[in-house]
């Protein structure tokens, strides 16, 4: 099976199992893992914050964040198609009594600050608090620019509101951009990362952020049934992703552009722009069209997401011959072959 639907299929690799099974352990609810609490050291250590919390997912991660930012009745602005809005079951707002702001993304994955500034809500007990603009990067694989995070901060900074980062793939961000991670996430008060997508951990996200917060969010994460005994385990595999498997996100990247420019030369097969900004490549197939795609490509023993456009998702368990088989077979099913 070649699996493009996304890069959360990932599988451990040996040198990462092998750190797992090596893995010293305690019970983590006590303080007393010394993996997870390494992890949580290292995390903290490369994106340059003071404190970091191992979370069982990005969403809880996310959610985590949500609620130690606001308050019962705050709001959060938001983008329309973002993670922490769309994709995260209401969490903030069921439990958290968190309100979304959505607001529609421009096409380069940016909310644009003055939309953003005529949706903050006056302080007047007729509306919600408006208290937290969250930010994702990579938004469907694109990556915001350097210029428009520092105008987000200042933004944010004048209008009293904290600022968060879905930063699931960040560390794509930072491989695309050849900087050191913290050069995005140095402009947020909290960052979540998933170790669990391309870094390829198999569970787990981190949050990050300053100590007081992190305190708070780790209250959060007891309630919500976060808090793991032994989990080293785990955190060892995101160890090996944080020291291992960063540098090569740049091959998923690869492996994208290859993707999209063959898709780009088949008649009639078109690429969103923004396609294999890093590793995900969207089609302009209409749905009806993607979908068929999808069953052509499975009985091909090839695996994309069939909802709505298709979503082609490059990582570490798919390689450069693959994506030459996958562009073959997309070539045959748009010449009726
Ligand atoms: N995204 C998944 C699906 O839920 C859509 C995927 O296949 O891409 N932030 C971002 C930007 C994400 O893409 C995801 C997962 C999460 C947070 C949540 O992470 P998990 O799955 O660990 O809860």
């Amino acid at each position: 099976m070649i699996d493009l639907r996304s890069d959360t299929v990932t599988r451990p690799t040996a040198g990462m199992r092998a750190a797992m099974a090596a893995a010293e352990v305690g019970d983590d609810v006590y303080g007393e893992d010394p993996t997870v609490n390494r992890l949580e050291s290292l995390a903290a250590e490369m994106i340059g914050t003071e404190a970091a919390l191992f979370a069982t997912s990005g969403t809880q991660s996310n959610l985590l964040a949500l609620m130690s930012h606001c308050q019962r009745g705050d709001e959060y602005i938001v983008g329309q198609q973002a993670h922490t809005y769309k994709y995260e079951a209401g969490g903030a707002a069921v439990l958290g009594s968190i309100q979304p702001q959505p607001l529609e993304l421009e096409d380069n994955g940016t909310l644009d600050l003055e939309r953003v500034r005529a949706a903050i809500k006056p302080d007047d007990f007729h509306f919600a608090r408006t208290r937290l603009l969250c930010l994702e990067n990579t938004q469907l694989g694109k990556v915001l620019p350097l210029s428009y995070l520092a105008e987000a901060a200042a933004f944010a900074g004048k209008h009293g509101l904290a600022l968060h980062l879905d930063g699931a793939r960040v560390f794509n961000a930072a491989v695309k951009l050849k900087v050191d991670v913290q050069t995005i996430t140095g402009h947020f008060d909290s960052v979540s990362v998933c170790l669990s997508k391309g870094l390829g951990a198999p569970v787990g996200s981190v949050l990050c952020g300053t100590k007081p917060f992190i305190k708070t969010a780790r209250r959060w994460r007891k309630m919500l049934g976060g808090g793991m005994r032994q989990a080293g385990i785990l955190a060892a595999a995101g160890i090996f992703a944080l020291e291992h498997q960063v540098q090569r996100l740049a091959e998923d990247h690869k492996n994208a552009a290859l993707l999209a420019s063959g898709l780009q030369s088949i008649p009639g097969m078109g690429v969103e722009p923004f396609s294999a900004d890093t590793n995900m490549v969207f089609t302009t197939l209409k749905p009806q069209n993607g979908m068929a795609l999808a069953v052509f490509l499975k009985e091909r023993d090839i695996l994309v997401s069939p909802s709505g456009r298709n979503r082609l998702v490059t990582h570490l368990d798919v390689s450069e011959a693959d994506i030459r088989t996958v562009i073959e077979a997309i070539q045959q099913f748009m010449t009726g072959g």
